[in-house]
């Protein structure tokens, strides 16, 4: 039997579900969810080893063309590279939104590049016979290896895209053990959650002027399942000194909140107990400071 493996490379505009796609497909929450649009910053690989075929998925940053930001200008770049990159490209859109945002993505992906399209969200939809005729208009657009209807929330014809990938990928063998997850390692992940819960706890704005730094990461008292303890001071870096007041609320109550959730979901990600330590720094106009950028590993 032909072994097949392959990079897929997620894209779309800012919010189709991405991200949410991602931790369905490799059935671990990997990458940061949220309502508001541009969460995901960097690209996140998930791997799904099967039978006879191994599926390696990058997240990447959605596509937009609002901000113009060096931060957004290099998302921006970042997420058309992943996409070109990878053997095939799944293009996410939303279930009956099909706008200019979403074209000008696919206008970035090369013509020779394998596309699957992936119409997301079709939960949200009350009448599914709405969906035939956009189907039968999303099918026009471009040539694409297949196109299938899924909900990244319900889990519904997860099974048909796994069909349609292993159909599109090339042959080859495995590039990853059979039991890794990610490429990623924890701090990354760390770093991330935290951040998650800043786009779920802030306001319209301020999580675009927020970021996590680790500052250190500790493993304590090596036991057979790993270690009994990580240890972890993060940094939130916000622009301005009132920002900072906000991250951290009256009497410190919502930073508390929100460490106290980000350190959840890391015992849940890495299987054992977490001491999570978080501080608030203004750094003033780093969105534009490539230095920043740089130490932030934005390059
Ligand atoms: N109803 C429904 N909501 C979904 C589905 N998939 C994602 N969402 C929601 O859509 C929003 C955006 O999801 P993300 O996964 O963060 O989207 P993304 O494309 O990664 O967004 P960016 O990283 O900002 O580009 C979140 O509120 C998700 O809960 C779905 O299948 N059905
Ligand atoms: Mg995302």
């Amino acid at each position: 039997m032909t072994h097949r493996c392959g990079t897929i490379g997620l894209t779309g505009r800012p919010n189709t579900g991405k991200s949410s796609l991602l931790n369905r497909l490799v059935g671990q929450k990997l990458s940061i969810v949220s309502g508001k649009p541009q969460t995901t910053r960097h690209l996140v690989t998930g791997i799904v080893t099967q039978p006879g075929c191994q599926f390696v998925f990058v997240d990447a940053p959605g596509q937009q063309t609002r901000s113009r930001s060096m931060l957004h200008r290099t998302l921006n770049r970042r997420a058309t590279q992943a996409a070109r990159d990878a053997d095939v490209a799944l293009f996410v859109v939303e279930a009956l939104r099909f706008g200019p945002d979403d074209h000008a993505v696919l206008d970035r992906i090369p013509l020779e590049q394998r596309v699957i399209a992936v119409v997301n969200k079709v939960d949200t939809v009350a009448r599914q016979a709405d969906l035939i005729p956009f189907l039968d208009r999303l099918s026009k657009t471009r040539k694409f290896e297949a196109l299938v209807p899924v909900s990244a929330k319900t889990g519904r014809n997860i099974p048909e895209l796994f069909k349609a990938l292993r159909e599109a990928l090339p042959e080859a063998p495995a590039a990853y053990p059979a039991d890794q997850l990610t490429d990623r390692d924890e701090r990354f992940f760390a770093a991330e959650l935290l951040r998650e819960k800043l786009f779920e706890e802030m306001g319209e704005e301020l999580p675009y002027r927020c970021e996590v730094l680790i500052e250190s990461f500790r493993e304590e008292g090596h036991g057979r399942r790993g270690p009994s303890l990580r240890r972890i001071e993060a940094t939130i870096l916000v622009e301005r000194a009132s920002q900072k007041a906000i991250v951290v609320g009256a009497r410190g109550e919502r930073l508390k909140r929100m460490a106290s959730a980000a350190r959840k979901d890391m015992e849940q990600l890495f299987g054992g107990k977490v001491y999570l330590g978080t501080w608030v720094k203004v750094r003033k106009a780093w969105t534009d400071d490539a230095r920043v950028l740089r130490q932030l590993g934005y390059e």
